[in-house]
C-alpha cells in the first residue's frame, strides 16, 4: 500500500489541523494583503481555501511519484467540459475534516456555511456531460486509478441566468474575476499549438516521402492545475486545464515592424481561444472558434502526455500499454488524426504501426442520439484550420472503406452511410464515425442508450465491429451527492449502518430492513423535512416566495430542452389548477412544483417554455382558491451549488423525457439517492433505476422507446388526443388562447402550434393521460406518509449500482485495462 494511504490514518496530524487557524491568519496577510482583524467573509474564504490547498500539495506530489515509481498505466479523460461546482466543501469532505474545520472557522467568528457561500461555482460545462466528467475524476482518484482530467480553463463559464419579467436573460459568468484560490498556474510550462498553414511533402534521408505542417499561426497553451482529492485522501490527482497565451515570436515580428496595434490584435485574438464556453447543450454550433478550442485542448494535452510518457520510455511502440485516452463525446476526437500526425510526421513511424498504436489508445463515449448534437465539420473549414489533419482523415477513411467494401461487396449505400466524409449538402467530416473507427471501444451511457446505438444510430458499425460498441451505465459520486450535500441524511445513514457506504454504495442495501422500523422512518422523514425547510429559506431569499415544507416538493431541474418535456409538467400543473378552480373544496394533495434549468441562448422554444412556466406560476400563485394547495416557482440560475440544495429536499423527481431520447440522465440518480421517488418514462437510466428499486417503488408511465419509434413510422396524430380528451383540450386551449398571457394573447402560440400543428415530435399529447394517471398515484401515495417514507428509504437503499465508483471500475477493467494502484 502506498505511503499516502498510510498517512490518511491520523487526519489531525497529517493535515496539521492544530496549525490551521494560524495558517488562515498568515494567508490573510501574506497572500491576500488583508488585515486579519477585518471580518470580510470573502477574504476569510480565500485564506481558508489557500490553507486547505497547501495541505494537499504535498499529497499530490507523493501521489505523482507513486504513479511514476510504479510505472502505472495512466488514464487521460479528455473533455471540453468539467462541471465541478464549488471546491471548498468537497476538499473538506474528501479530506474528512469538515467538523474540525467548522470549529476552527467558528473560533475565527464565522460559520463554515457562510464562507462556503462566498465561492463561485466553476461552471466549465453545460450539464450532464460535464458533471459526469467531474464525478469520474472523484471516483478515479478515490479508487487509486491513476488518471487525470484534461480540459479548458474558460474565462467565462456557463452564463448566469436571471429571470426578468418571466424571461431568461443571460449575463456573462466572470467566475475568476476575484481570483480562484484552487488554481495552480504553471507559468513555466508552455506548449505551442499550431493552426492554419499547409501540409508540405519532402523526402527524408532514406528517400521516403514525408509530410510536415508549415507556415502555421501559433498559440501557446499554459496549464493550470486544480487538485482533486480522493475520498480519505488516499491519493490526490488533478485536472489540467489549458489557457491560451499569445505566442512570443508572433508578437515580436509584428513589434519589430513597428506595428504595435497589429501585434496586440494578434495577441488578443489568440487569447480568445479559451475565453468562453459554448453554451449549447446538445446542439452543434459549427463555429471556427469552437473547432479551434477542440484542437487546442487536444494538441496541448498530447504534448503533455507524450512528454510524461517519454520520461520513462524510449520508444512510442508501447504507448497503449502505458496510456489510455477516453474521449468524452466527439469533441476531442480530432485527437485521433493528431496522434497519427505526431507518430508519423514527428516520430517517423509508418502508417500501419501508427494506426495500430492509435486504435489501441483511444476509447470514445457517446452521450446523445439527438441528430442536431452530432458533430460534423465542413471539410473546407477543417482543411483550412488543420490541413494536415484533413489529409490524414481522408486516408483513415480510404483505408476504412476499403475494409467495409471487402466485407459487404457492392453495398454502396452502406459505404456512404459509414463514410467519415458526408457527401450530401457539401462535404463534412462526421466526427462520430471518425471516433468509432479510431477507437478500440465505444460506449453508450445506459443500457437502453447503448442498445439504441447498436441497433439504431451506429447499427452499421455494430455489424462491422460486433464487439466494439458496449455499455457503461453512468453514475454519480456519493461523496458530493449524498455525504456533502445532505448531511442530515448522511448522519442518519452512518448511525444506522456505519460509514462504509460512501466508498461502497452497495452497502446502502442494509437500509432495506430499516424501512420496516417506524422509528427509523420517523428519523428519515425528519431529515427530509429539515432539508425542505432549508430549501424553503433559500427559495424565499432567491425569489421572494414563501413555500410550505409540508407540501409535496415536486422537482424538475435540468437543462431546458423540448425532449426533456418540462412542458408536459406544466400541462399537469395547469390541469391541477383547473381541477381546483372547478371544485375549490376538493381534497387534493398540496404540492409545490419547482423548476430550474438554463436554455441555450439561441433556443427560442426552450426560452418560451421558461416564460410559460413563469406566467403559469404568476396565475396559479395569485389565485385565492388555489392558495395552500398548489404553488409553482422557477428558480433562476440552476448550477451545481443550487443542485446541492435542491436535490436533498425533493419528494418527487421528474424524469419525463420522451422514451429513447435521454441517453442516461444523472439527476435521476442524485434525486433517488437522496430519497426522492421518481416519476418517469422508461428512458435512459430510469429503466435500470426501476430494475434496482422495484417497479412498485417508482411511477413509470408513457410510451416506451420502441413504441415511440413505431408511432413515428406509422404516422402519429396528436390531434386525436386533443379531440378525445376534454381535460387535455382545455389545457391546450388555455395555452393557445393567451389565458396565461392576457397582455400578449399570441405569446404562447408557438408552444401550442408545436404540439397541435407541427407534429408534436416529442409526443407530449400521447403521454399526457398516462402522466396524469401516474401523478394521481403520486398524490394518493403521498397522503399515506408511512408508505411514502418506506418507499423513499427503499429508493435510496437500492441505488448502490449508480455510484460513479462502479462506473469507473467498469471502464478501468473493461476498457482502460488499468488496476487500482496498491491493490
Ligand atoms: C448528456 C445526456 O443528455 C444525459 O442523458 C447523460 O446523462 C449525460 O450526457 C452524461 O452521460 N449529454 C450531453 O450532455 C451531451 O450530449 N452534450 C452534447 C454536447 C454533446
Amino acid at each position: 500500500m502506498s505511503r499516502v494511504c498510510k498517512m490518511s490514518k491520523n487526519v489531525r496530524e497529517v493535515f496539521r489541523l492544530d496549525e490551521l487557524k494560524d495558517d488562515i491568519r498568515r494567508n490573510m496577510v501574506a497572500l491576500l494583503g488583508n488585515d486579519p482583524r477585518s471580518k470580510r467573509k470573502f477574504s476569510y474564504y480565500n485564506a481558508l481555501a489557500y490553507s486547505v490547498r497547501e495541505r494537499l500539495v504535498d499529497l499530490w506530489m507523493r501521489t505523482q511519484s507513486d504513479y511514476y515509481d510504479s510505472m502505472a498505466k495512466r488514464v487521460y479523460y479528455l473533455s471540453m467540459e468539467f462541471l465541478p461546482g464549488r471546491f471548498l466543501m468537497n476538499y473538506l469532505t474528501n479530506m474528512g475534516i469538515v467538523d474540525e474545520c467548522r470549529e476552527i472557522v467558528a473560533e475565527l467568528g464565522f460559520s463554515l456555511e457562510e464562507l462556503e457561500e462566498e465561492e463561485w461555482d466553476a461552471g466549465l460545462g453545460n450539464g450532464g456531460l460535464g458533471r459526469l466528467a467531474s464525478c469520474y475524476l472523484d471516483s478515479m482518484v478515490s479508487q487509486n486509478i491513476p488518471g487525470y482530467g484534461y480540459g479548458i480553463l474558460y474565462d467565462y463559464g456557463i452564463f448566469y441566468q436571471s429571470i426578468v419579467n418571466g424571461n431568461q436573460e443571460e449575463r456573462c459568468d466572470n467566475w475568476r474575476r476575484h481570483g480562484c484560490p484552487w488554481e495552480i498556474t504553471r507559468l513555466d510550462t508552455l506548449y505551442e499549438v499550431k493552426f492554419y498553414g499547409r501540409s508540405e511533402t519532402y523526402y527524408d534521408s532514406d528517400g521516403n516521402v514525408r509530410f510536415r505542417w508549415v507556415d502555421t499561426e501559433n498559440v501557446m497553451a499554459m496549464p493550470c492545475d486544480i487538485l482533486i482529492p480522493g475520498y480519505g485522501c488516499s491519493h490526490v490527482s488533478n485536472m489540467r486545464l489549458w489557457t491560451a497565451q499569445s505566442s512570443r515570436e508572433f508578437n515580436l515580428s509584428d513589434f519589430n515592424r513597428g506595428d504595435y496595434i497589429g501585434a496586440m490584435h494578434g495577441k488578443v485574438m489568440s487569447e480568445n481561444i479559451t475565453k468562453v464556453l459554448y453554451p449549447n447543450d446538445q446542439f452543434l454550433q459549427g463555429m471556427e472558434l469552437r473547432l479551434k478550442q477542440q484542437y487546442f485542448l487536444v494538441s496541448a494535452t498530447f504534448q503533455d502526455i507524450l512528454r510524461r510518457y517519454l520520461k520513462q520510455h524510449t520508444s512510442l511502440a508501447a504507448l497503449p500499454e502505458a496510456v489510455a485516452v477516453q474521449l468524452n463525446d466527439t469533441h476531442p476526437a480530432i485527437a485521433i488524426p493528431e496522434l497519427m500526425r505526431l507518430l508519423m510526421d514527428v516520430y517517423g513511424m509508418g502508417w500501419d504501426v501508427a494506426w495500430d498504436i492509435c486504435t489501441r489508445t483511444f476509447a470514445y463515449t457517446n452521450h446523445t442520439v439527438l441528430p442536431e448534437a452530432l458533430e460534423t465539420w465542413p471539410v473546407d473549414l477543417l482543411g483550412r484550420l488543420l490541413p494536415r489533419h484533413m489529409q490524414i482523415i481522408y486516408e483513415i477513411n480510404r483505408r476504412f472503406l476499403e475494409g467495409v467494401a471487402a466485407t459487404f461487396p457492392g453495398d454502396t449505400e452502406r459505404l456512404s452511410r459509414m463514410s467519415v466524409i458526408q457527401e450530401e449538402g457539401g462535404q463534412r467530416v462526421r466526427m462520430a464515425n471518425l471516433a468509432i473507427v479510431g477507437s478500440h471501444t465505444v460506449n453508450g451511457v445506459a443500457a437502453l442508450h447503448s442498445n439504441i446505438l447498436q441497433t439504431g444510430l451506429f447499427r452499421d458499425f455494430h455489424e462491422y465491429y460486433p464487439r466494439k460498441i458496449r455499455n457503461v451505465t453512468n453514475g454519480v459520486t456519493p461523496r458530493r451527492w449524498l455525504m456533502q450535500c445532505n448531511p442530515a441524511l448522511s448522519r442518519l445513514i452512518t448511525q444506522s449502518i456505519g460509514p462504509e457506504w460512501c466508498c461502497n454504495l452497495e452497502k446502502l442495501r442494509e437500509l432495506v430492513p430499516l424501512a420496516e422500523d417506524s422509528a427509523f422512518r420517523d428519523a428519515w422523514a425528519r431529515a427530509k423535512l429539515e432539508n425542505k425547510r432549508l430549501l424553503s429559506r433559500y427559495v424565499l431569499r432567491k425569489v421572494q416566495m414563501g413555500i410550505n415544507p409540508n407540501t409535496l416538493f415536486d422537482m424538475q431541474f435540468k437543462r431546458m430542452h423540448e425532449y426533456k418535456r418540462q412542458l408536459l409538467n406544466v400541462m399537469h400543473v395547469i390541469s391541477l389548477f383547473n381541477r381546483i378552480k372547478d371544485n375549490p373544496s376538493a381534497d387534493i394533495t398540496p404540492r409545490t412544483v419547482l423548476f430550474g434549468g438554463k436554455a441555450a441562448p439561441g433556443y427560442y422554444q426552450a426560452k418560451l417554455i421558461i416564460r410559460l412556466i413563469n406566467e403559469v406560476a404568476r396565475v396559479v400563485n395569485a389565485d385565492a382558491d388555489v392558495a395552500g394547495r398548489l404553488r409553482v416557482a422557477f428558480l433562476p440560475n440552476y448550477c451545481i451549488s443550487q443542485a446541492e440544495k435542491v436535490v436533498p429536499a425533493a419528494d418527487l423527481s421528474e424524469q419525463i423525457s420522451t422514451a429513447g431520447m435521454e441517453a442516461s440522465g444523472t439527476g435521476n440518480m442524485k434525486f433517488a439517492l437522496n430519497g426522492a421517488l421518481t416519476i418517469g418514462t422508461l428512458d435512459g437510466a430510469n429503466v435500470e433505476i426501476m430494475e434496482e428499486v422495484g417497479a412498485e417503488n417508482i411511477f413509470i408511465f408513457g410510451l416506451k422507446a420502441h413504441e415511440v419509434a413505431e408511432k413515428r413510422r406509422s404516422g402519429y396524430n396528436p390531434r386525436e388526443f386533443y379531440e378525445n380528451d376534454a381535460e387535455l383540450r382545455r389545457v391546450m386551449d388555455m395555452i393557445g388562447s393567451g389565458f396565461f398571457s392576457p397582455d400578449e394573447r399570441g405569446l404562447f402560440s408557438p408552444v401550442y402550434d408545436s404540439l397541435m400543428h407541427h407534429g408534436d415530435y416529442y409526443m407530449l399529447m400521447a403521454d399526457y393521460r398516462p402522466y396524469m394517471e401516474a401523478q394521481a398515484a403520486v398524490d394518493a401515495l403521498y397522503l399515506d406518509q408511512d408508505q411514502w417514507v418506506r418507499k423513499s428509504i427503499l429508493n435510496a437503499a437500492n441505488m448502490g449500482k449508480f455510484s460513479s465508483d462502479r462506473s469507473v471500475m467498469e471502464y478501468a477493467r473493461g476498457i482502460w485495462h488499468v488496476e487500482p494502484l496498491g491493490k
